[in-house]
């Protein structure tokens, strides 16, 4: 049986090591103040340097590891998608869980190249909601519909979460990268219409003007290794990968310390429940950043997610 990284809320590997993050100082990482207003527009800021290149690789090799629906650890996911669509001519890979088999994964939730930006981005201390696992293969016509991540978590309240997307591969309009529909995150929560089916299933829960803005999505096209955060109502989704390369990102989902679960059922496959008013905390969510700016009244608070 494989260890269960879940119980260890410090990294386990050198992986942090192969980074900058270990020596420099916080200002490394800080987003200015020009990029949180950005975000606050626009439901997201990107372009942010998060692994190196050892990192890539070191995530690169796990990941093939994980791919193999046999591997050592299987019964520790939360899901384990190996296509996430109906259609074998469209493979999604998906999967919640990684931080709890794998090392690298495990250990980059503390990478402060990560945690400093969501701290800011949060307001606050960041815990540890779920992570995620989005591989496109070469030329396979797997989509990501559109949708906003929090029609899923509605079971964790208030909304005061926050997505960081890390490409494992250059992402471009060609391989499917991420596509926003910025300032689509002052719209209200719109329902689940599915994840790896009918791209535009969005469009019936939609105005007609709301729908028109879906002519000028934004590619957030990134190198490997970089990152884009996004507001949890941001319509995101991605096109298919029509590309000879595998398109792969690891997603990092996180709350502010505090958030609590609404639901007495478990919050993840295979996580004991915690009690509906309850914070969120223990085995399951740790917590990954404190925010001692906010703790000592030095930043400016701002505006709230
Ligand atoms: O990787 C993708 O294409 C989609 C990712 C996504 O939906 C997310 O990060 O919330």
């Amino acid at each position: 049986m494989a260890q269960d990284l879940s119980n260890e809320h410090k990294p386990v590997s050198d992986f942090l090591k192969y980074g900058k993050s270990v020596e420099d100082s916080a200002a490394t990482f800080q987003l200015s103040d020009e990029q949180i207003e950005f975000f606050h527009e626009n439901g997201y800021v990107s372009g942010m340097r998060i692994l190196s290149h050892e990192q890539i690789e070191q995530l690169r090799k796990e990941l093939s590891l994980l791919l193999d629906p046999e591997h050592d650890g299987r019964e520790l996911w939360h899901e384990y998608q190996s296509n996430e669509s109906a259609d074998p001519n469209r493979v999604l890979f998906h999967a919640l869980g990684a931080w709890r088999v794998s090392p690298g994964f495990h250990d980059l939730l503390w990478h402060r190249a990560f945690g400093i930006p969501a701290s800011q981005l949060l307001d606050g201390s960041v815990r540890f909601w779920h992570d995620q696992l989005f591989c496109k293969p070469a030329e396979h016509g797997g989509v990501v519909a559109w949708h906003q991540d929090y029609s899923y978590w509605t079971r964790t309240q208030p909304m005061a979460h926050l997505t960081c997307w890390i490409g494992l591969d250059d992402a471009t309009s060609s391989n499917g990268c991420l596509q926003y529909i910025p300032g689509s995150h002052q719209w209200d929560l719109l329902p689940v219409t599915g994840l790896a089916g009918d791209m535009d299933a969005i469009q019936e829960a939609l105005s007609h003007d709301q729908w028109e803005r879906f002519q000028n999505p934004v590619a957030i096209e990134l190198k490997a290794g970089e990152a884009s955060f996004h507001h949890p109502l941001m319509v995101h989704g991605s096109y298919e990968n029509s590309t000879i390369s595998p398109r792969r990102a690891t997603v990092i989902n996180v709350v502010r310390d505090g958030v609590r679960s609404a639901s007495d059922q478990p919050l993840l496959d295979g996580v004991p429940p915690v009690p509906s008013g309850e914070p969120l905390g223990g085995q399951f969510f740790p917590l990954l950043h404190e925010d001692t700016a906010a703790q000592y009244g030095i930043r400016n608070t701002g505006e709230r997610l």
